[in-house]
């Protein structure tokens, strides 16, 4: 069966992991890049009814298939690293049903600052967070924050709002992750979304042309 590569989201409850998603998949499906979405909740299944029925646009943002929410119930960790046995067999449903998928994005339940994926369940992990929840939480650092691929720092439109200075960010998201990768962003304008996009492209998709232009090139 075909391994298709998985990206896990993880981050603060309320961090603005379910937004990023919607914000990015558009781009990669303007790319030609079919995605499917499994996300956790712990109680509800709320978000992954928003993307089915994404009220902005008031059309879903993928078929209503291929998005799979996921009540986990416990600790959202878990789910996602001590036993994701949940998700694996969602991805074995969806690696079977629609081999042709190019990525399946992984939404945790919102957690704390140790959140890591198992490296059986995820190949690329972005960790976001927002900086309403203050402008130490760079340098504050946790697994999160140091280990993930990609670190997204959302809502730099509040920082204003909540004293947060981004520079200071900037300077120790710097110094904790090394040369690891991040991003500023905001999800209600879209700024710093595409290169969230690109890093997935880059680093996940990269020399995989979108199965959809290859079928249809056969
Ligand atoms: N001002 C502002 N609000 C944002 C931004 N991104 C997300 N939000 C808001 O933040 C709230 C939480 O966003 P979600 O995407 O639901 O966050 P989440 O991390 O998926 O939340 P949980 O899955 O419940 O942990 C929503 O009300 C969003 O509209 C942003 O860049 N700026
Ligand atoms: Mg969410």
């Amino acid at each position: 069966m075909t391994r298709i590569p998985r990206i896990g989201i993880g981050g603060p409850v309320g961090s603005g992991k379910s937004m990023l998603i919607e914000r990015f998949v558009p781009i990669l499906a303007e790319k030609g890049y079919s995605v499917s979405i499994i996300s956790n909740d712990v109680i509800s299944k709320e978000d992954a009814d928003r993307m089915r029925t994404n009220l902005a646009t008031k059309k879903g943002l993928l078929p209503e298939n291929l998005v799979i929410g996921l009540a986990t119930g416990g600790c959202p960790h878990t789910a996602i690293r001590e036993d994701p046995s949940m998700n694996l067999s969602v991805i074995e449903e969806l690696e079977s049903n629609h081999p042709d998928l190019d990525l399946i994005i992984i939404e945790s339940g919102g957690d704390n600052i140790t959140t890591t994926f198992s490296p059986i369940l995820a190949d690329y992990f972005i960790y976001i967070i927002d900086v309403a929840g203050g402008d130490k939480y760079p340098r504050k650092g946790g697994l999160g924050i140091e280990s993930c691929d990609l670190l997204v720092i959302n809502k730099i439109d509040l920082a204003i709002m909540v004293g947060a200075d981004l520079k200071l960010m900037q300077r120790d998201a710097e110094i904790n992750r090394k040369e690891k990768p991040f991003v500023f962003i905001n999800c209600k304008t879209d700024e710093g979304v595409l290169d969230v996009a690109e890093h997935i492209i880059h680093d996940v998709l990269f020399g995989s042309l979108p199965k959809s232009t290859i079928t249809q090139k056969v």
